[in-house]
């Protein structure tokens, strides 16, 4: 008899992410041993019939199309937001206060304060319930492995970061105006969406948080033609045009709670780069570079010549163990398999899952600074706590 217990999942939202984490829920329990088994209760969209095809083809049992619906079911302790920004507080307040576990796309919220509801909301449920949000790149393992590295002290104090987040998905004028182009959807532009991912990546690895910044945004393009249809970073346009109302890149620099400094670029006006999620740390004794094009490498300097190619793909790399064998290699969707395994086995054993609901608006507090420097010509500003 098995000693392992199912627990309901019900996600809302099937576009790009929703098939990304219904994805790694079908597979967690193939490759990862825990003591809970993700059940694929329900999915949750809008309109019936393409909740019901996409809800077919990526294995959920059965759908509604009203959230607040999907959080009431019995069949359902999990929760997971896959939708834009602007419904995140609503949906995640609402589940945690059902006293279901929550995990939550990122950047947690479209602004600080809807950041700080959805923390006070994690805080004031019992601690049974946790909540988590999905910064998925933590999970690469090479970026896993980075951290370890510098906890291990291996780079030494560090110094700088140096990170970038390429993109070229948009850099077509022609290209339409999709919900992550619309400030009241999406909350901001590349630097939200792609920013946030580097400055999670750079606070996690090296254990630091960023405590000011300097910036610099831009949008390019200002009308784009309003979207008809889209589908992952796809869209097709109609004849009308539409403000764009978010940056198209925003580089800032900023300080390091431990001293170092930091600079970071995000952009999707990158011609050629198509997921270019960079980071460089240099410490005192070394230094640690990754790409995620070249995912399954992390590039280490101990000093003397230049960098050593890692290829992590070894069984004792953070989560490699449970997949192939040595250089066989991972891809984007491992990562989110990573998340959820974590995400179960956080609530199996009781354990605070990272990142936290106050990780999420730790960031987004990052990415407020970054707006309030570049709106006051690029002037420092302080990382509110
Ligand atoms: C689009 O820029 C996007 O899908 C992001 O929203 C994701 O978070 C990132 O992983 C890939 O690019």
């Amino acid at each position: 008899m098995s000693d392992k217990t199912t627990i309901g999942v019900g996600m809302i939202g099937y576009a790009f992410m929703g098939r990304v984490h219904s994805q790694a829920w079908r597979s967690v329990s193939a490759f990862f041993d825990l003591p809970l088994v993700p059940r694929m209760a329900v999915l949750g969209g809008r309109s019936k019939e393409s909740t019901e095809a996409a809800a077919a083809q990526l294995g959920w049992a059965d759908v509604e199309t009203d959230w607040r619906e999907l959080i009431k079911r019995d069949d359902v302790q999990i929760v997971d937001i896959c939708t834009p920004g602007d419904s995140h507080a609503e949906i995640a307040i609402a589940a945690l206060q059902a006293g279901k576990h929550v995990l939550c796309e990122k950047p947690l919220a479209n602004t600080v304060e809807e950041a700080e509801a959805m923390v006070r909301a994690a805080q004031a449920a019992p601690s049974s319930v946790k909540s988590m949000v999905a910064f998925n790149y933590r999970r690469v393992p090479a970026i896993a492995l980075a951290r370890r590295y510098v906890e291990e002290g291996r780079i030494g104090e560090v110094r700088h970061v140096r990170a970038a987040y390429l993109q070229d998905w948009i850099v077509d004028p022609e290209f339409p105006l999709v919900w992550r182009l619309q400030k009241d959807k999406a909350g901001a532009g590349a630097l939200g969406d792609i920013g946030s991912h580097i400055v999670d990546a750079a606070q996690f690895i090296t254990g630091q948080q960023l405590v000011g910044v300097s910036a610099l945004t831009e949008t390019f393009i200002k009308e784009r033609p309003v979207a008809a249809a889209s589908a992952g970073l796809a869209a097709t346009g109609t004849g009308d045009m539409g403000p764009v109302t978010v940056d198209d890149a925003a580089l800032f620099i900023g300080r390091l709670s431990g001293g170092g400094l930091a600079s970071f670029e995000a952009t999707r006006f990158a011609f050629g780069r198509k997921n270019a999620m960079r980071i460089e740390i240099n410490g005192s004794l070394g230094s640690l570079a990754f790409d995620f094009e070249a995912m399954n490498e992390l590039w280490f300097s101990s000093g003397g010549g230049g960098f050593e190619r890692i290829l992590v793909t070894e069984p004792d790399h953070p989560y490699v163990g449970a997949w192939w064998p040595p250089g066989h290699g991972l891809g984007y969707e491992h990562t989110f398999t990573h998340e959820i395994n974590d995400f179960l086995a956080a609530i199996a054993t009781g354990a605070d899952p990272s990142p936290s609901f106050a990780d999420g608006l730790r960031v987004q507090r990052v990415l407020e600074a970054v707006e309030r420097s570049a709106a006051e010509g690029s002037r420092y500003m302080n990382v509110e706590d």
